[in-house]
């Protein structure tokens, strides 16, 4: 829609430009193609939609799209624990573009149009299913304390849960009957869901792998897109070390945000070694001490 309303734009810059007008009057011509110089919006004079923990919404550009803004704040346990870590937010704005654009390649549908600066990229607007989407290779974190079973034990078979995005009720696990009794997804929806949740996960193994690094679990979101009166369901919102768990195939070295939750430490680094091994980071961007800060 947002891509097609472009294009449409384009054309009519085109035919401004190249149509023999007869005599413009002064500045007529330059005023006419003016929407399509990029305006900066100073960001408090942006109209905020919504906060999050880790980000902020603001309006977009366009009808239907969004910007989603990456903050450096971590939190764990629904906020209960809570801190600013330097950074954090322009690595995840990197690897979720890297992780989405990509799906959007091989044909997942996705919320993310196109990253706009360190921090933030431009998305589509979604009605967000208020669901916590959870898939498990290997047994980790909540499903280890629930199940007593070992970290690291390999799934007979990758595992889908929902949990209901919920901070008060700490996003409570529940059923697909508990989803449509209560409206929350249809069981269309749940089907359409679980499909992209498998391809996402077969998807985002092979690519972690390929680098070195085991694919523990993640976390997706949904959301309804709406094209006129036709719906389908895309994936939103962002797939980071935020996200999932990520392991070092050889030395099972956290990379991902258990090290905050942990209290591990070394959050940042192991964000930049993702990126880096992504092929995101460029060497020279690695972060050094002392050296420029990244934009803010
Ligand atoms: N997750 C769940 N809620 C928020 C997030 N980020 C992710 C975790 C982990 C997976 O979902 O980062 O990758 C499963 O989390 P848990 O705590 O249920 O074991
Ligand atoms: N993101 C959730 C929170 O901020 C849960 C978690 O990541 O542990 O509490």
């Amino acid at each position: 829609m947002l891509l097609c309303s472009w294009r449409g734009f384009t054309r009519v810059a085109v035919a401004f430009t190249t149509a023999p007008v007869a005599e413009p009057k002064r500045g007529a011509a330059a005023r006419l193609m003016d929407f399509l110089k990029p305006r900066l919006i100073p960001m408090n004079r942006r109209r905020r939609i919504y906060e999050g923990k880790a980000k902020v919404l603001y309006e977009g550009p366009e009808p239907g799209t969004l910007i989603q803004h990456f903050k450096d704040d971590a939190t764990a346990f629904n906020a209960k624990k809570h801190e600013v870590i330097d950074g954090k937010g322009v690595l995840n704005n990197r690897i979720s573009e890297f992780i989405f654009q990509h799906l959007n390649d091989i044909g997942v549908p996705t919320h993310f149009i196109r990253r706009l600066n360190m921090r933030e990229q431009l998305i589509r607007e979604v009605e967000i299913v208020p669901l916590e989407v959870v898939v498990r290779n290997v047994a980790a974190g909540s499903l280890s304390k629930r199940l007593g079973m070992e970290e690291g034990t390999q799934l007979p078979r990758s595992i889908i849960e929902f949990y209901y995005k919920n901070d008060a009720l700490d996003d409570p696990m529940v059923s697909e009957e508990h989803i449509t009794a209560f409206g929350w997804a249809s069981p269309q929806e749940i089907d359409d869901i679980m499909a992209l949740a498998i391809r996402v996960n077969d998807f985002l193994s092979g690519l972690f792998l390929g680098v070195g690094i085991r694919l523990v679990d993640f976390k997706m979101e949904c959301g309804r897109l709406w094209e006129g009166d036709l719906m389908r369901i895309v994936v939103a919102d962002e797939i980071s070390p935020d996200s999932c768990r990520l392991w070092d195939i050889k030395s099972n070295d956290k990379l991902d945000k258990d090290r905050f939750r942990r209290d591990m430490g070394g959050l940042v680094e192991a964000y930049t070694e993702v990126a880096r091994r992504l092929g995101i980071m460029q060497e020279n961007e690695a972060p050094r001490a002392g050296a420029p800060k990244l934009v803010q």
